[in-house]
């Protein structure tokens, strides 16, 4: 509200006194870490740096009735839709009024579509290089509204993070948020540090690369956007409260409301600062997130269960158990090779995963009707079984062969019988006739896995991240078919699908179904996918022992027998 204040007051041309005295402000409690709600009722609101008197005063009235007279006195002084102009990084006051006045613009919409017509360059101190730019601001400021895929913040943040930790200014470095808690899309990259030069660091990080517009740069937070759109904020924290802001900034908000009743209920405070005892304020601990949730009487929380699931429940009853992580895989029993439309050839993709020091793979191409797709005809799926037989006796590594046959329209499967005997492995999915009504696809589905040869139902959803909704099926009763039938489902663990989601996994496993991680590479490279899968299964809280994949070799064939 403040940064509006000043913007309102720039176009009205007012005292620039007065406009760098609300931009102060704004930006002073943009960084604060602490809830405006307790300063105010310490009654040190104007013991905030860039906060007096005034400010203070419209503060406590905002905080009172959610709004201040002197904002909407402004603002019913300006044309509607201004400060709705200004959201875009290259639109200021002055280009508002000036939009407003000569082209009549009022909304983000018909500003772009302005632009496109090449009506903006026209405008007094414009031109086609300004026109071009506010095309890009709104798609930036769309796409920073948006959640990313994890599959795209990830990498990206570990970018960040890694350069950040390599100055001699960072002593400890975390992400926390969603992305520490591997939520399936992230809002925007949450980053604490800890350190002796606070003003280096934010200097470091807003003007790093990647950063294409600075929200807000303060002496402890920081707020950028990304070239991919999404935001990241770095918050500089005191090394004594580290853990408690870890703790806190992880999140889920959900869960930390349930870890603060616990604090309560034993007399302590629980805040990004630390825990502190309510009598007398003394904190107790903070450096630490295994300090805090000690001092509240909790175990230390995996961050992919801080979702307030149970998760708190589960560890009052000493039931929290180890979950899966990814040492604990000992294949991958879903990769394409060059034989269907993979990039690889299966050399290639052994050679790969022993590296990853995996005791076996299964090598499943498409099967013949996938045609777009390369799917392998049946004289050849025999050539293939000796091939890979004769590497896997000399790759120091178990070859499996095996199948990602299509699920056919009417249920049957897309090899007959006699080929799939043949097969180590055989994954079943479905890749055609996606629209099929929910009756009719729970149908088709369930029949494939009444087939005895099929071991695995491959990305049981069909849905692709951000690209296409999963197909109409009825997921409980292909998890009771499954159980049934003690067929495996997959957590596909491509970034782009992530299926079985991890409220699906945890259904599946709260039934009985075995479960597999996979992660459908096209290439050697996507074999380090299984990350994603792994983060997806202990969302589900998954533990090695619900995981087909965690097997050792002999037991995992015996398992393939036994079914
Ligand atoms: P996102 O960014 O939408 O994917 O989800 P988060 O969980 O990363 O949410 P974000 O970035 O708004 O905040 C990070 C964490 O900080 C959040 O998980 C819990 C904590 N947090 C943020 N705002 C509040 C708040 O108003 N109250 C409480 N108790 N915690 C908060
Ligand atoms: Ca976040
Ligand atoms: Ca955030
Ligand atoms: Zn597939």
């Amino acid at each position: 509200m403040f940064n509006d204040i000043a913007d309102m007051l720039e176009i009205k041309a007012e005292s620039p006194y007065r406009i760098t005295a609300y931009r102060r402000a704004a930006r002073s409690l943009e960084g604060l870490t602490e809830d405006i709600a307790a300063v105010a009722e310490r009654g040190k609101l104007e013991e905030i740096p860039g906060v007096g008197k005034s400010t203070a005063e419209k503060i406590l009235e905002f905080l009172k009735t959610g709004t201040c007279a002197y904002y909407e006195e402004l603002r019913k002084q300006l044309p509607a839709g201004i400060t709705t102009l200004m959201t875009v990084s290259e639109v200021g006051p002055k280009t508002a009024m000036l939009l407003h006045e000569k082209l009549g613009i009022d909304s983000i919409e018909e500003l772009e579509q302005a632009a496109r017509k090449g009506l903006v360059r026209d405008l007094p101190r414009m031109g086609a290089k300004t026109e071009e730019n506010i095309l890009k601001g709104i798609a930036l400021l769309r796409r920073s509204k948006e959640r990313l895929p994890i599959g795209a913040v990830l990498p990206l943040s570990r970018e960040i993070v890694d350069a950040l930790r390599g100055l001699t200014a960072v002593k400890q470095i975390s992400v926390a948020g969603s992305l520490r808690r591997m939520r399936e899309t992230i809002g925007d990259i949450d980053i604490l540090v800890t350190s002796s030069k606070p003003e280096k660091v934010m200097e470091i990080f807003t003007t790093m690369p990647r950063v294409r517009q600075v929200l807000a740069k303060g002496p402890t937070r920081s707020s950028v956007i990304l070239d991919t759109g999404i935001q990241a904020d770095v918050r500089v924290v005191e090394p004594e409260a580290f853990g408690a802001a870890l703790q806190y900034f992880t999140g889920s908000k959900e869960h930390n409301v349930k870890v603060r009743e616990k604090a309560v209920r034993r007399g302590l405070k629980v805040n990004e600062y630390g825990v502190f005892r309510v009598k007398d304020d003394r904190r107790t601990a903070g450096k630490t997130e295994e300090e805090v949730y000690r001092a509240v009487g909790l175990p230390w929380f995996p961050p992919e269960i801080r979702e307030d699931q149970g998760e708190i429940e589960l560890a009052d009853r000493g039931m929290l158990a180890r979950l899966i992580e990814l040492k604990d895989i000992r294949g991958d029993l879903q990769m394409h090779t060059r034989w269907s439309d993979g990039s690889d050839s299966l050399e290639a993709m052994a050679k790969a995963a022993r590296e990853l020091a995996y005791e076996y793979i299964a090598i499943t191409d498409h099967s013949q009707s996938l045609k777009f797709v390369g799917g392998v005809p049946i004289d050849e799926v025999r050539e293939h079984v000796k091939i890979a037989k004769r590497v896997s006796d000399k790759a120091g590594i178990t070859v499996l062969m095996g199948t990602e046959c299509d699920i056919l329209p009417d249920g049957r499967l897309d090899y007959p019988d006699e080929v799939l005997k043949e097969l180590d492995v055989v994954v079943a999915s479905v890749h055609s006739r996606m629209r099929m009504a929910e009756e009719e696809m729970t149908a088709r589905i369930v029949k494939a896995l009444d087939n005895p040869h099929v071991d695995i139902l491959g990305h049981p959803t069909g849905r692709r991240l951000g690209l296409r909704d999963a197909y109409a099926v009825n997921i409980e009763r292909l998890i009771e078919a499954a159980a049934r039938t003690k067929t495996a489902l997959e957590v596909n663990a491509s970034p782009q699908r992530l299926d079985l989601s991890d409220t699906h996994a945890r259904m599946a496993r709260e039934r009985g179904v075995p479960l597999v991680i996979s992660t459908d590479a096209h290439n050697r490279y996507q074999l380090s996918y299984m990350e994603y899968g792994v983060a997806i299964a202990r969302r589900a809280w998954l533990e090695p022992r619900h995981v087909i994949n965690t097997l050792p070799l002999k037991e995992f064939i015996s398992w393939l027998h036994e079914r």
